[in-house]
């Protein structure tokens, strides 16, 4: 009978290590070529809102920064009889200067700037919000309270985002550390979709992701106002640091020979909640936050809309490649919410308790790492597609810097194996064994789903019993590949079942015998 109640199996979760009582002392923060800090570091003060650096509005409109919606070049054609050119940035000061009363004032001040796109944006599911979707109260307190604080953000935005914003481009390692004031300025930006050449991704931001939010207006339940929530109270003061790390070497999965590290699995709870102090991954879009500010709900569209700050990253980050990932830690979550996808709904307000580390940050680490997108299932099988995903996760979970000691555990599950059409027991032993060559354990949430922990777990118990390491997994895993190529369907020997019966027949992979008789 207790067998039944089973909710976790493997390492009790409290023996895995968590930040911040894992980590290292962190050195003194300051500026460096490949780690831009927005802020005066020098005078950071516990609970006081950080100084910009540099103190005066430094303008820039160039390929590797941000193209500002107050730069000075921020410029759009009037055609009139001559065309002659006027200040975007003006506009949008005096759209926002004036008063918004209602949905329709929000729609107006966002077309007086945005003129070519009055015909294609349509504000009905905020109008409706704003109506009947709300309760008055909520209402009036949209209006009255966060509304005017937004557009004052966004009017002092150059007096808060003093700095140009560097853009993390593909094969860049840069780190960028800024304010959560900053990034309200910046999210409120969003929100009256300031930012200029964003409103169409056919630009020179094509292979960025969206970061104005013209389509919350197509979302019928406006789930991307729920942002709002960022604004509600008084200003946060701690920092957020943002880093894109583009790896050049990968191990060797074939002759890797680490032994697979400690594993708690659970059909209960979830990554952020359980999770907490662990390296939390978000099952990303090679552009990050996925479909946030259009359709999608899931995973990495209910983390951005929680931690609300995680959406700036759409801003600056440039599509994820094979061998990228992007890490964002200090983000403070601000709602609480439930249910899953079409059931989604926000639910309270929440106060984030995470403490904070040596750099004003909550010691919330987060990896955006971007599956592959199946269509057919046997595709996954392939080794080159075993190796892609093994090479992501070794590079969302691998920090070259940093002792593996002073590591948390990650805090990861279903991986790729929801939109994206992975098979879970597959995208498990990866992650594991990506884990296991960066040096850190894993809790893996399977998201209810008791028969997975199950098999998970025993399939795991048994390749450390037989002392099974990354490279033979890895061999196994291929041989499979190799049997089940001929199918366009799922063939008819399961994964799991094909490795028991390979193991248990003893044919040793390799050639010297000696690490398997390792115990
Ligand atoms: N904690 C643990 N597991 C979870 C949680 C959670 N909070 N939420 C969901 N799961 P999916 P993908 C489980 O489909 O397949 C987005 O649009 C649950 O079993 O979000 O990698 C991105 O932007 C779920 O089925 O990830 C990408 O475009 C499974 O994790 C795309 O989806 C997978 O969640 C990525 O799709």
């Amino acid at each position: 009978a207790e067998q039944k109640e089973q909710e976790w199996l493997g390492t009790p979760i409290k023996e895995l290590r968590r930040m911040p009582q894992c980590g290292q002392s962190l050195p003194h923060l300051r500026a460096t070529d490949n780690h831009k800090v927005l802020i005066r570091t020098d005078l950071l003060k516990d609970g006081q809102v950080p100084h910009p650096y540099p103190s005066k509005y430094r303008d820039s409109w160039d390929d590797m920064t941000v193209k500002m919606p107050c730069s000075e070049k921020n410029l759009f054609p009037v055609e009139n009889e001559v065309i002659v050119v006027q200040s975007r940035w003006e506009l949008i000061r005096t759209a926002l200067e004036g008063e918004c009363k209602s949905s329709l004032d929000i729609r107006d001040a966002i077309l007086s700037y945005n003129t070519v796109h009055a015909k294609r944006w349509d504000f009905t599911a905020l109008n409706y919000l704003c109506t009947e979707g709300m309760e008055n109260e909520e209402v009036q307190h949209l209006f009255n309270v966060t509304l005017p604080k937004m557009m004052k953000l966004v009017l002092n935005t150059r007096k808060i985002c003093t700095q140009p914003i560097p853009l993390l481009k593909t094969r860049m390692n840069q780190s960028l550390t800024m304010s959560q004031e900053q990034i309200a300025c910046l999210l409120a930006n969003a929100f009256f979709c300031t930012f200029p050449r964003r409103n169409s991704r056919k630009s020179e931001y094509a292979n960025y992701p969206e970061i104005n939010f013209y389509r919350y207006c197509l979302l019928f339940s406006g789930v991307a106002l729920e942002t709002r929530y960022i604004f509600c109270r008084s200003m946060p003061t701690g920092l957020v640091t943002f880093t894109r790390q583009s790896l050049s070497g990968f191990p060797k999965w074939e002759s890797s020979k680490k032994q697979l590290t400690r594993l708690h699995i659970t059909c209960k709870g979830t990554i952020e909640d359980e999770g907490y102090g662990m390296l939390q991954v978000d099952f990303a879009n090679r552009l990050v936050g996925g479909g946030v500010t259009g359709m999608g709900l899931v995973q990495e569209e209910i983390r951005f809309i929680v931690n609300p700050e995680l959406m700036v990253s759409r801003l600056f980050t440039e599509a994820l490649d094979h061998n990228e990932c992007l890490i964002i830690t200090g983000t403070e979550q601000y709602s609480k919410y439930s249910g899953y996808a079409e059931s989604f709904r926000w639910k309270a307000n929440h106060k984030d308790e995470i403490p904070i580390d040596g750099w004003q940050r909550r010691c919330t680490e987060i990896v955006a790492v971007d599956a592959l997108k199946y269509r057919n299932f046997m595709e996954q099988f392939q080794p080159e597609k075993m190796i892609r995903e093994l090479n992501k996760a070794y590079c969302g979970f691998m920090r070259p810097a940093v002792n593996p000691e002073n590591l948390s555990a990650v805090a990861t599950g279903n991986w790729g194996c929801g939109a994206f059409g992975g098979d879970t027991r597959l995208k498990a032993l990866l992650q594991l064994m990506a884990a296991s060559e960066a040096g850190r354990d894993v809790a893996y949430f399977t998201f209810g789903d008791e028969e997975l922990m199950r098999d998970v777990n025993a399939m795991y118990r048994f390749l450390k019993d037989k002392c099974v390491t990354v490279g033979t997994l890895y061999f196994y895993l291929k041989q499979y590949s190799n049997v089940v190529s001929k199918h366009f369907q799922r063939p008819n020997i399961s994964l799991y079942g094909y490795i028991y019966d390979k193991v248990n027949t003893n044919m040793d992979p390799e050639p010297s015998p000696s690490d398997s008789n390792l115990t």
